[in-house]
This record gives structure tokens, sequence and C-alpha cells, in this order.
């Protein structure tokens, strides 16, 4: 069970962050407006926010989750790959240690977005992507050892579809993963019942149990039914403004 979240709003200036995508600069009312309900949405489930204010100097810190890991024993300040992400830490590093007693971080050479790492249960799988390297990714392996979780590594960069590991795959608990054709055939992923997303809803395998519910982006009908039939309760959220700028509706929250 989840009990928190922070989040953070778009700043003026969130058309102005990193982005491939190609899909047309974001409206920023649009946005906020987006950015409200996915809040209500969380407080919906029972989670208390923190509400961080937003930050021009950095137009991608709407996407919370890259810069911490946060886990029910520890928590980890990350180093972001992209270099115009990595001062948004350093206001996570003032805001968690009112929950989290001891922070840990990931050090140079290492690189971490939050993005890649994907809690399953006990065992964490750990992307490495564009965004994350594998000297990050073993520091994160180590610091989640000590706290007693098991974890691996799981290429993605020539998987070229996903900036980060969750923008394909989600874990639901009950062993379940919702997961895209991209990862589908990984070994790794053999043991765990696979809700596979089909081709044209590829963004919608971003989405995020919180307690009782599945948040889902908006316009996936197939997902939505899939989760429906398995008893989910699915609550669609609408994503554009956020999917414009390469963002997922995990990476808007940092849930604990
Ligand atoms: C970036 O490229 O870093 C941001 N524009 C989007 C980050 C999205 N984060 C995520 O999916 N975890």
């Amino acid at each position: 069970m989840f009990t928190h979240a922070i989040v953070r709003p778009p700043a003026s200036n969130f058309a102005e962050g990193l982005t491939t995508a190609g899909l047309g600069l974001p409206d920023y009312p649009r946005a906020l407006e987006q950015h409200e309900a996915y809040c209500a949405a969380l407080e919906q489930c029972g989670l208390t926010l923190t509400r961080l204010d937003p930050d021009p100097d950095y137009p991608d810190s709407t996407f919370v989750e890259d810069v911490a890991i946060l886990t029910e024993r520890c928590a980890i300040l990350t180093r972001p790959g992209a270099p115009s992400r990595r001062g948004e830490v350093e206001s996570l590093r003032n805001v968690l240690p009112q929950f989290f007693p001891s922070l840990h971080e990931i050090e140079s050479p290492g690189t971490v977005d939050g993005g890649d790492i994907c809690q399953a249960g006990e065992h964490f799988f750990i992307g490495v992507s564009a965004r994350t390297n594998e000297a990050g990714g073993r520091q994160l392996s180590e610091i989640l050892a000590q706290a007693g979780y098991a974890s691996s590594l799981v290429g993605i960069t020539r998987s070229a579809s996903l900036l980060h590991l969750k923008s394909g795959i989600a874990w639901l608990s009950d062993n379940r993963l919702v997961i895209t054709r991209a990862l589908a055939d990984r070994p790794e992923l053999g043991p765990f019942d696979l809700v596979r997303v089909v081709d044209d809803e590829g963004y919608a395998a971003n989405c995020v149990r919180v307690n009782d519910c599945v948040l889902i982006a908006a316009g996936h009908p197939k997902l939505g039914a899939d989760l429906d039939q398995l008893g989910y309760e699915t609550v669609a959220l609408e994503m554009s403004e956020f999917q414009k700028m390469d963002g997922g509706l995990s990476c808007l929250s940092l849930r604990f």
C-alpha cells in the first residue's frame, strides 16, 4: 500500500524540456489541467501529496520519478543521465529526509533515471538505457542488495522505442506485468503473467498500480478492457501534453 506521493506541476517553460516525440509543442494550460487531474486521482487512491513548486530552471522537473528511487527500506537519489536534469536532484535532497532517515545516492560516473527502475515485489529490474548506464545500474544494485532486495540489469539500448525501461513495462502486483512487444520475449520475465500491450497502444504500457486502482493513459481501450477483465479498477487519465515531452504516467509522481 502506498500512502504518499511527491509531485511537481510543470513550469511555464515546460515545452523547453527534452523530447524526441515529434508530437508538437505541449499546451501549458492543458498540461496544468492534466497534472491536476493526475493529482486528484492519486488522492482518490488514498495518497497524501507533497506538491513541490514548479521549477523553471529545470523544464523537465515535472517528471519527478526520474530523480529518486523510493522503497519501503531505503531511498536513493539518482544522477540523471541527461546533464540538463542533474540539478533536479537538489530539491528532492531537501524534501526526502522528512520521510526517509537516510538517503543513498548514485555517484559519478554512474547515471540512473528512475524511469528505468521497475520494482516487482522483492526484485528490481534496472534498465540500462540511453539514460541509465551500467556503472549506475551496478551502484543501485549494491544499494538495493544491502537493503535485502534482489535486482538484475536489463539492457534496452537496442529497443529504440523505449526511452526508459518503464516506457515498456509496469508491475501490477499479483505476479503480473504489463508489457510491450519490445520486452515481451525477455527470458527474465518468463516467470511472470504478462498482460501484453498491442503495438498501437504501446504508450499505455507505462501504467501505474496505486493501491486498489490502476492508472492508465486515456485512449487505450484494449489495455483498459484487458485490465478490467482481470478485475482491476482502472482510472483513465489524459496525458497528451506530457506524451509530447516523452513523459508517461509513472514519471509524474514518486509514490511511497
Ligand atoms: C526527458 O526526456 O527526460 C523528459 N522529457 C521525459 C522524462 C520521462 N520520464 C519517464 O518516463 N520516467
